[in-house]
């Protein structure tokens, strides 16, 4: 009896945790870009910034330029790209965009491309979802659900100085 207690018990640890893996590795097409990877940075305490990261395949047999982003839980929505100037790691606004070549990639990371959402307007819970509306300059506008995810290293990171 015990047993398929138990048993009944790791299964369903297990099909939560398939269920709760590909909610997360969620893969979006929407006109010849392939979305993947979304994921807004958990914020801590009254931290009013936060930053974004995805990936976007560009498909198209023509380069894309994603030229602007906005959302409802920042007051701006920056993008943002780090840069080493003299052995300084610093980070630049990129008010232009950035061009995603023909079926090429282009990888938002740490230390390098990310979003920044500045000045937060609510809090932003772990697991819910947060509209952000991209524009490019092909596709036009497309509305994408990123999930907000801990921080699961505890590794000390460099100060991410803003502003
Ligand atoms: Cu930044």
């Amino acid at each position: 009896m015990l047993l398929f207690q138990y048993i009944y018990k790791i299964l369903f640890l297990v099909i939560l945790f398939i269920i709760s893996s590909t909610c997360f590795s969620e893969t979006i097409s929407i006109k010849g870009l392939v979305f993947s990877d979304l994921k807004i940075n958990e914020v801590f305490a009254n931290q009013k910034i936060t930053s974004g990261y995805l990936t976007i395949e560009n498909t198209n047999k023509k380069d894309e330029h994603l030229i602007h982003l906005v959302s409802h839980f920042s007051e701006k929505t920056e993008l943002h790209n780090m840069t080493v100037e003299n052995d300084i790691m610093k980070m630049k606004h990129v008010d232009k965009g950035i061009t995603i070549k023909a079926n090429s990639k282009l990888i938002f990371r740490q230390g390098g491309f990310h979003i920044m959402f500045i000045k937060l307007l609510k809090p932003l819970k772990v697991m819910n979802k947060y509209k952000v509306r991209f524009t490019f300059q092909n596709a036009g506008t497309i509305l994408l659900d990123m999930p907000v995810k801990a921080k699961i290293n505890i590794i000390k990171k460099k100060k991410h100085s803003h502003h």
